[in-house]
């Protein structure tokens, strides 16, 4: 299918789709690739542009493309998959894909816990944790904002590490020896905001997935609560369910 049908019952908006994700489909379009412009379609499928702008959007907001502010609409990447079984870094899931990742550090502090974050760390509100916020790219491509508050004796080390060259994980199992045990993460569907959008260069309003971790090195000992906010349309989390016998 590669014309406009004028007449009939399918609405051009829905066909224009329909081409469009078949481009991608056989490879016409290929991931991170730069889309033809909304006044190219228009000309090309003899529409107008308001309907080629419906038929782009609509593949924007289902994730197939997405727009780069003055830049234009590109072709989705895969989709990156963290499984959930297994406790991994970002560093290490990027990694395991065949990406390149990369950080930037937006702050590093010694902190005061919020009543949340006290709770999560099983300490006072109120004391000392080492409070990171960084933003996660996969090939230079931002997918999420994470902020990690860390407790543990010596903390405060961390404040003076390079923490956009080396990953968090490794270097608390390298060189502070804090070996993780285990994690509780919770997923929440959410919106990414203005202050968001900006970092993460996706459109207000893009769908987004809020995770919050807490990680161990005991039982009982946690030693990480993270909270991040991943681009929606570039991140799965996957699980395998056992049906208990
Ligand atoms: C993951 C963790 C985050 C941890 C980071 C370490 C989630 C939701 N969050 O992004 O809590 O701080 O990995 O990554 O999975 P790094 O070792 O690359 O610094």
């Amino acid at each position: 299918m590669n014309t406009i049908y004028r007449k009939g019952p399918l609405p051009r908006y829905y066909q224009l789709k329909e081409i469009m994700r078949e481009k991608i489909s056989n490879r016409d379009w290929l991931p991170g690739q730069l889309i033809p412009s909304e006044r190219e379609l228009s000309e090309q499928y003899g529409m107008s542009r308001m309907t080629a702008r419906q038929a782009i959007t609509e593949l924007v907001n289902e994730g197939l493309f997405y727009r780069e502010q003055g830049k234009g609409t590109f072709v989705s990447r895969h989709k990156i998959t963290q499984q959930l079984l297994h406790l991994t870094g970002f560093t290490e899931d990027i990694r395991a894909r065949g990406q390149r990742p990369s950080t930037r550090v937006l702050s590093m502090s010694m902190s005061p816990a919020d009543e949340k974050t006290a709770d999560y760390l099983r300490i006072k509100p109120g004391q000392l944790v080492f409070t990171l916020q960084r933003l996660r790219l996969a090939d230079d491509e931002p997918l999420a904002i994470e902020v990690s508050h860390l407790n543990f004796i010596g903390c405060e080390k961390l404040l003076e590490e390079d923490l956009e060259q080396h990953s968090l994980y490794q270097l608390l199992e390298t060189k502070y020896g804090m070996l993780l045990l285990e994690a509780e993460q919770e997923l929440e569907a959410g919106l990414i905001s203005s202050k968001e959008a900006e970092k993460l260069k996706v459109p207000i309003g893009s769908p987004a997935l809020y995770t919050r971790r807490t990680a161990y090195i005991e039982r009982n000992q946690p030693i990480e609560y993270a909270r991040s906010i991943y681009c929606g349309h570039k991140y799965v989390f996957y699980t395998s369910l056992k049906r208990e016998q």
